[in-house]
């Protein structure tokens, strides 16, 4: 190992003292200052991750959702997934190492993986449109430098576009061209033989408003929008010209303040999305004509597409098994109209991508999304190529033409991570085809009323939990409090998780009207603060 090297490069990359970080849920998150030596360290810990798997591995800059001063880094494993489990503790660390201690982590690494280091590395690089993303990417290059092994850098990219490139180059191009422009041919390719399936949503029938979270997404929308010809047309606003990343827009929060974006026009009853910041994530809303904002979430996503799977399913009988994922923040709505009407199997993950694309990956068609709009579809390998041979093979011309479409759904959907572009296009689609405004999809079925809060407490580990997050063992009494709770309202359900990305513990609460779902999430809180050693000001009642 090139150890000289590795330190040599590090001392341009120092470690403040005594900082502490975690790799968390979605990678390293912090204040962007804090973060050049771990990215230095992520560009180590990436080529020991290429050469265990002999893959090609992706890095990205991005803090997603998060403030614009803020950033971070997440590894992409090589079938664009993100970083195996196993491999976080050793991105953590690497991360906490004290300098002169780098050799010896990365020497334990190497053996517990038996490493071969002679073998190759190659690292994909790419970062969203913050100000610090530019040197932090660079710290990466470092460090993949240090260890004498080679990278392309993508430059400006959104998160699920690195993801799709790392899948292309691992599969030798059977998921498509390893380039920015692939990405946009394929999936552009897809929409647009999905839309040609139906005369009526050719010439630009298709209009939304995009709010872009001031991101990586909007400058990405716009390079796509020459490959969109033939049905779609964007009305694209917070597109990172003036505003300030996710500041007051974006989709996180759209579906945290349940309010619109501020900076875009829209009328009643025109359909609208937002992305987030880094472009993995979209939730869809409008006004009614009353005024009254209307939000679509990840579960309303989830519903539309897997209804829309299900109907071409039926029609190409292929015996093919479908499951819904979601976490434990799925609206208890949807989940009920996915199991009692539609009459699809739903399963509840823990929160954070990882979980749910895993159990995802148990059926022939695993649909995932989590509420706040971070979702995708997969197929497996045999689904795929049933649904494709179906195509050539000797059968009705309504049949084949289900098939058609759920091919080029196959092609649209980005495979790999949730992808607000590609979801995007998947729902403009599925819309259009089945003649669906924004209302009668939001009419499918009508959410609960619900509401989320945080509790500050000394240590948030104290709270540990089952069951997807739905329930909590420690600390003792708690679980029992929430259930005497719960049992006060009608459709009620309640709980509690420590948060995976800040040093609060999360409270959820859902029942027959607002005034209840606020009530019970209220006095949750307060349990949660009595029982779990709550800290600084004593939750206070909603209204
Ligand atoms: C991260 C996760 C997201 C999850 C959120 C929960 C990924 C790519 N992102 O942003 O899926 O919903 O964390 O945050 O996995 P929390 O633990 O603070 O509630
Ligand atoms: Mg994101």
């Amino acid at each position: 190992m090139h150890m000289e090297a590795v330190l040599k490069f590090s001392s341009q990359h120092p470690k403040p003292a005594g900082l502490i970080l975690q790799y968390g849920t979605a990678g390293f998150r912090s204040r962007a200052e804090h973060l050049d030596h771990v990215m230095y360290r992520m560009g180590l810990l990436a080529v020991l991750r290429s050469k265990k798997t002999k893959s090609v591995i992706g890095v990205m800059v991005t803090a997603s959702h998060n403030p614009e001063e803020d950033n971070g880094v997440k590894l992409v494993d090589p079938l664009g997934e993100m970083l195996a489990q196993e491999w976080e503790v050793y991105a953590t660390d690497l991360a906490n190492a004290e300098e002169q201690g780098l050799p010896s982590v990365l020497n334990d690494i190497i053996q517990k993986e038996s490493i071969d280091i002679k073998q190759e590395a190659f690292i994909a690089i790419g970062r969203d449109t913050r100000p610090s993303s530019t040197v932090l990417s660079s710290a990466v290059i470092d460090g993949v430098t240090a260890l004498a092994s080679k990278f392309h850098d993508y430059g400006l990219v959104t998160t699920p576009q690195l993801h799709y490139v790392i899948c292309c180059r691992n599969t030798n191009g059977r998921y498509g061209q390893p380039t920015v422009d692939g990405y946009y041919q394929k999936l552009s390719k897809a929409f647009n033989d999905l839309v040609k399936q139906d005369p009526g949503c050719g010439d630009k029938s298709i209009c939304l408003t995009v709010d872009g979270a001031n991101g990586i997404g909007a400058l990405k929308l716009k390079e796509m929008e020459q490959y969109l010809q033939s049905a779609l047309s964007v009305k694209l606003y917070n597109d990172g010209s003036e505003g300030k990343l996710n500041f007051q827009c974006g989709a996180d929060y759209v579906k945290v303040q349940q309010k619109p974006p501020e900076g875009i026009e829209k009328k009643p009853g025109e359909r609208c999305c937002s992305f987030d910041g880094d472009a993995d994530r979209i939730v869809y809303f409008y006004n009614d004509d009353a005024g009254n904002f209307h939000l679509l979430d990840g579960d309303k996503i989830a519903t539309l597409i897997s209804t829309f799977i299900k109907e071409l399913l039926v029609q190409i009988d292929l015996n093919l098994k479908m499951a819904v994922v979601q976490t434990a923040y799925a609206n208890g709505s949807s989940t009920r109209y996915l199991e009692n009407v539609m009459k699809v199997p739903v399963y509840c993950a823990k929160t954070g991508v990882k979980h749910l694309h895993h159990k995802a990956q148990e059926f022939d068609i695993g649909v995932y999304f989590e509420a706040n709009g971070h979702g995708t579809v997969l197929f497996s390998r045999t689904a795929e190529e049933q649904i494709r041979q179906l195509v050539s093979s000797e059968i009705t011309d309504d049949k084949r033409k289900a098939a058609k479409m759920l091919v080029n759904t196959i092609d649209l959907i980005n495979q790999t991570v949730g992808d607000a572009i590609s979801d995007m296009l998947v729902i403009e689609a599925i819309l259009c085809l089945k003649r669906l405004t924004v209302q009668k999809w939001d009419e499918i079925y009508t959410d609960l009323p619900n509401r989320q809060l945080k509790v500050k407490v000394a240590d948030r580990k104290v709270i540990e939990t089952t069951d997807a997050e739905r329930r909590t063992t420690t600390p003792a009494g708690l679980q029992e409090k929430v259930d005497y709770l719960v049992k006060n309202y009608n459709l009620a359900r309640a709980f509690v998780r420590p948060s995976g990305t800040e040093d609060v513990v999360r409270v959820y609460a859902e029942a027959d009207t607002q005034e209840n779902a606020d009530a019970l999430a209220y006095e949750v809180s307060l349990a949660v603060y009595e029982l779990a050693g709550g800290v600084g000001e004593v939750p206070k009642p909603l209204r």
